[in-house]
């Protein structure tokens, strides 16, 4: 999964694709280079980001995700709004990928009735606040049962389990070592049985690894990546989609 952010803060390719045309190339360009889906965001979720109006996130989503799924691209749609979601589906989007797991009212609603594939994130607090002080008694057991919960209220509106995907939410309302421990339980959030969504890509724990600023954390993000896809993620969410793909088929060939 190739990210395409439309806003002007996201923490790590910030302001540089907030026009539509060049959005619309970058998605392309991801395409190219080997993404299997290109992810379309106009709210950054970044820690301390504010919200979006409505109108200016349709304005900044719809035209690129429209253009890109034109051109026979499947595209996924970042959005915790019901109104972007319906939207976006029908400007062509498949796969709507909400960091707020469907809670926003109306929100099951908005995709229940369609045919989008779904992915159902974790996240603790609100981006707003979610880096002040993440505590959890059990970060694993409670990954798990909040994206249990989110999928049974997902189910229970008639959404067929074959739609969706889970994500553990890396940085989101987590520590390093909140991050850690989810990382190592990749294998047992595989084992429940929908496709696992990682995206580490760029984010602050490679920093603290590295010591590396965002738009130097290629390299982290490529080993991320890898590491996550060989302990059970079947997607991964990158901003460096050519690196990755590389990678992915060089471990493919020789594992
Ligand atoms: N991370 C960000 C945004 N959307 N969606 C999913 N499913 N998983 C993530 O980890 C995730 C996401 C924040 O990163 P960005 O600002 O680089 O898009």
């Amino acid at each position: 999964m190739g990210i395409v952010n439309v806003t002007t803060d996201s923490f790590s390719d910030g302001g540089r694709f907030i026009d539509v045309p060049r959005a619309i190339e970058h998605g392309l360009r991801l395409h190219e280079d080997g993404a299997d889906l290109v992810d379309v965001g106009g709210e950054s979720t970044r820690p301390g980001a504010a919200r979006v109006e409505e109108g200016v996130e349709l304005a900044r989503v719809i035209p690129v995700v429209e253009a890109l799924a034109a051109r026979g691209i499947d595209v996924s749609v970042d959005t915790m709004k019901p109104a972007v979601m319906r939207e976006a589906i029908r400007a062509g989007a498949g796969v709507v990928n909400d960091v707020n797991a469907f809670r926003a009212e109306g929100a099951i609603g908005a995709v229940a009735p369609t045919d989008a594939r779904l992915v159902v994130m974790h996240m603790q607090g609100t981006p707003a606040t979610m880096q002040e002080d993440p505590r959890y008694a059990d970060v694993v057991e409670e990954v798990i049962s909040y994206l249990r919960s989110r999928i049974a209220a997902l189910e229970a509106e008639g959404v067929s389990p074959t739609r969706i995907a889970i994500d553990p939410g890396f940085g989101f309302g987590k520590t390093v070592a909140h991050n850690k421990a989810l990382f190592h339980a990749l294998p047992r959030l595989a084992s429940l049985g929908y496709p696992v969504v990682a995206g580490l890509s760029r984010k602050k724990m490679l920093g603290d690894f590295t010591g590396r600023p965002a738009g130097e954390r290629a390299a982290a993000s490529v080993a991320a990546a890898l590491l996550a896809v060989q302990n059970g993620a079947g997607i991964v969410r990158v901003h460096d989609v050519r690196q990755t793909v590389d990678a992915l088929k060089t471990w493919m060939e020789l594992r």
